[in-house]
């Protein structure tokens, strides 16, 4: 049976130390100041939706490990964000997570498998893989490192890592899929080959089309449609053209009305359990860049809540339609 849950949580990561540029951290302040809750909330009128505000965390001793930039500050971010996450979704809702740079998701990921009792299956929307190592990285950007850390594939190629001990890479590599690739690091891309990982790039998006690639990602990491699914969706997967305000945009990606859909079609299995939307930079571009970029950001997440293009049917009070 299935089960569209009303209940939403909201939380914001303000958080920018896993790459270079500023202005990331102000993505969850330009979502709100776009009517993020009212519009949710406007979906129709048994949605339940919470605000937890925002993470804060104070940064520890300052540890170090090699090729990791700010390396101290994203481990305490992470592990704010996990516990964040856990909570809301031990609250019976489903988590939205509003970045920051795409290093929360280490933080989003663990919170979700640590109340899913790891079961759960991962759909990584990106136009990068993020899958390097330390030892791989051409930037020492964490927010190219997230999945490597989180899968268990991975674990012998990380040095010990301080400060990340309630972080267990626990998560199988075969429950993981990409769908937006087309800036893949050569390690990476060996990585990929080498453990079979789904991956569908924007080629194949080309050739079966978004809907039929959200059903064979599906098909690979959730074959028995039984795990809660974490959709982490990165917005420079989205075209240059129509989501500019990213620190790591590419061009030729998917577009608005493609990302709609793939969101769309996780809400109506009945399974999205939370949903990270990062790496909107409010400082890059233009004011209509931002204007863009933010409202994409918006409608992908009303998507996750059950918006649907075709507009509210009216329901009466017992759920019936009125016509
Ligand atoms: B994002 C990169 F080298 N692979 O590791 C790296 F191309 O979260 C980019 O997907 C990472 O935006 C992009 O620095 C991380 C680079
Ligand atoms: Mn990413
Ligand atoms: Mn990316
Ligand atoms: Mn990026």
């Amino acid at each position: 049976r299935k089960n569209y849950s009303t209940k939403i949580g909201i939380v914001g990561v303000p958080f920018e130390e896993g790459q270079g540029k500023v202005g990331v951290a102000n993505g969850p302040e330009a979502m709100r100041k776009s009517n993020l809750i009212e519009n949710i909330k406007s979906i129709h009128q048994e949605i339940d939706v919470h605000d937890y505000g925002d993470v804060c965390y104070t940064s520890l001793e300052n540890v170090e490990v090699p090729n990791m930039r700010k390396y101290s500050d994203v481990a305490a971010c992470n592990l704010q964000v996990s516990r964040t996450v856990e909570k809301i979704l031990n609250d019976g809702r489903i988590c939205l997570t509003l970045g920051g740079d795409h290093s929360i998701g280490i933080g989003t990921v663990d919170g979700h498998i640590k109340a899913k009792n790891e079961k759960v299956c991962i759909l990584w929307v990106d136009a990068h893989a993020d899958l390097n190592t330390n030892k791989t990285s051409v930037s020492g950007n964490i927010h190219g490192m997230p999945l490597a850390i989180l899968v268990k594939e991975l674990a012998d190629y990380w040095p010990y890592l301080p400060g990340m001990d309630w972080q267990k890479p626990v998560l199988p590599i075969r429950n993981v899929a990409y769908i937006g690739l087309r800036s893949v690091d050569s390690y990476e891309r060996l990585i990929i080959e080498q453990f079979g990982i789904t991956a569908y790039g924007m080629e194949d998006v080309e050739n079966y089309g978004i809907h039929n690639i959200v059903n064979m990602a599906l098909d690979r990491i959730d074959p028995h449609r039984m795990l809660s699914i974490h959709l982490s969706f990165d917005i420079d997967s989205l075209d240059a053209l129509e989501a500019p305000s990213t620190g790591t945009a590419v061009r030729g990606g998917l577009t608005l009305r493609e990302g709609i859909h793939l969101v769309e079609q996780i809400h109506k299995t009945g399974r999205l359990g939370a949903m990270d939307l990062v790496e909107v930079n409010p400082s890059i571009g233009s004011p209509k860049d931002v204007q863009k970029t933010v409202e994409a950001a918006v409608h992908l997440l009303m998507a996750a809540c059950g918006y649907t293009r075709r507009g509210l049917i009216p329901r009466g009070p017992d759920g019936s339609p009125i016509r």
